[in-house]
């Protein structure tokens, strides 16, 4: 462990020499941090990396080209890059029993485009696609795409839906992903709001999909990703799980058996940051099989690749494979059920009524608001969070009628169950105290809300409080 003077002086030394060039973005580094020690964080994608994890993307990594792989780039001089990207992998292969380890994907978005195209390029006979391989997508003539276009035909993919947790990257519009894949998704029962295994069979069964996706990004459960396998394997289909919400209860074995993820499925993508707990980027695992075709994710889909990005995913991967990191995973947990057991407790909505995961469903049409009001409401408290949509959800995606919570965060900043209860307390009393608002012509509005502002006031202020008492990075004084 390094010394709580070494962090502190590292973190101040780093703002003084940025403040001699632009000191607004020293301001405003300064500012995000004092932003992140108020509030009280409930966006479940979020977290705080280690003092060290943020330390390793502030060097000389940064200005180094990198494209191909380790020892076989397209840039010489990368042999400090090849011993970062091969730690990076060989930590993120120990921690969750994988073969192989891609580690160069910037986001979660890169890792799923990294593993679809190696799927098509494993599964469907394409020229174009090799020839697209090869290149950077940007060089691709039309020509080149209308063959590609031809040559990957309508290849089909089987996804959660959005409005059941799924994620945009599964094949929806607003995602590339949409475009490539001819998509249908599977939903959840209506009764249960958890997936219903044999009407995923029958999707599948119906639709033969090449891919089959499992994970989620608002499914508040655990899935079955030996039935999932089990499914894929009936109908032909490729088995991905994007794990990118949950590799955390992976990593910290809380999730196992039939619930961990990498035995079960052909591929496997996440992104780096969520309940990980590492720096903000992607990762892909898979067999040897798919290894080759992964590997030539940059150039086919990814820019050159973050070497500094990939030395601060080996020093999170290094941490989470301490036996605390399970202890942390556990917690995660533990925290998610005791904050359900207290919105429960005081008559709020639960999506599948409870979690065993990191997040929370809150159905806040109980509480008569759309998600945008309940969103804005709670911010205006101190207490952040997203909206999202629920099942059949009849505000739709922008304005929904579910508020996420998770506590991957605030279990990283030392908060336990009591204090759960005590965020579960402000959460109802917000939202039981906010009611619609009206436009100017006197109609109902999805987005406006009233709110006492002395009632806002005052659960900030607690917010505050609960958080005081477990400061975040107490070992860094910027002042
Ligand atoms: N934006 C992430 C989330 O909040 O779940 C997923 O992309």
């Amino acid at each position: 462990m390094s010394s709580p003077n070494a962090e502190s002086t590292a973190f101040r030394s780093a703002l003084e020499v940025i403040r001699a060039v632009e000191p607004r973005i020293a301001d405003a580094i300064g500012a995000e941090l004092a932003d992140q020690r108020e509030s009280l964080k409930l966006i479940a994608s979020e977290n705080y990396a280690s003092p060290a994890t943020l330390l390793a993307m502030g060097n000389w990594f940064s200005d180094k080209y990198a494209e191909g792989t380790v020892g076989r780039r397209f840039y010489a001089g990368c042999q400090n890059v090849d011993t970062v990207e091969a730690l990076a992998a060989e930590h993120a292969k120990e921690l969750f029993g994988a073969a192989h380890a891609y580690v160069q994907p910037h986001s979660g978005i890169d890792a799923n485009l990294v593993a679809f195209w190696a799927i098509l390029a494993d599964r469907v006979e394409s020229p174009a696609l090799r020839r697209a391989q090869v290149r950077q997508v940007n060089d691709l003539t039309e020509q080149d795409w209308f063959a590609l276009r031809r040559e990957l035909g309508d290849q089909r993919m089987l996804g959660m839906s959005l409005d059941s947790g799924g994620h945009l990257t599964h094949g929806f519009r607003p995602n590339i992903s949409g475009k490539m894949f001819d998509q249908r998704s599977y939903g959840t029962d209506p009764a249960t709001g958890l997936i219903d295994y044999d009407r995923v069979a029958e999707a599948a069964r119906e639709f033969r999909p090449l891919i089959l996706v499992a994970g989620y990004s608002a499914y508040p459960r655990k899935v079955n990703f030996r039935i999932m396998r089990e499914i894929a394997d009936s109908v032909g289909a490729t088995f991905m799980v994007d794990m990118a919400h949950f590799a955390g209860l992976v990593a910290g074995k809380v999730f196992t058996g039939d619930f961990d993820p990498v035995p079960h499925a052909h591929i496997v993508t996440t992104t780096t940051h969520k309940s990980l707990r590492g720096p903000r980027g992607g990762m892909v695992l898979c067999g040897p099989e798919l290894a080759d075709q992964v590997d030539r994710g940059c150039p086919m889909v990814l820019g050159g690749p973050l070497p500094h990005v990939m030395a601060a995913k080996a020093v999170a991967l290094a941490e989470a494979r301490r036996p605390d990191f399970a202890d942390y995973a556990r917690r995660i947990v533990d925290n998610a059920q005791a904050l359900a057991e207290g919105l429960l407790r005081r008559g709020a909505k639960l999506v599948t009524g409870g979690t065993d995961n990191h997040l929370v469903l809150i159905d806040v049409s109980g509480y008569g608001l759309t998600g945008r009001q309940a969103e804005q409401a709670l911010l205006d408290s101190g207490i952040v969070t997203n909206r999202n949509a629920v099942p059949q959800d009849p505000n739709g995606a922008w304005y929904t009628s579910g508020i996420r919570v998770g506590t991957p965060a605030l279990t990283t900043r030392g908060l336990g169950t009591a204090e759960m209860d005590a965020t579960a307390e402000l959460i109802h009393t917000v939202l039981s105290q906010t009611t619609p608002g009206s436009n100017a012509d006197g109609t109902p509005s999805k987005a406006k809300y009233v709110l006492d502002p002395a009632l806002a006031d005052k659960v900030a202020r607690q917010a505050t409080d609960l958080l005081a008492t477990h400061p975040l990075y107490p070992s860094v004084t910027l002042a």
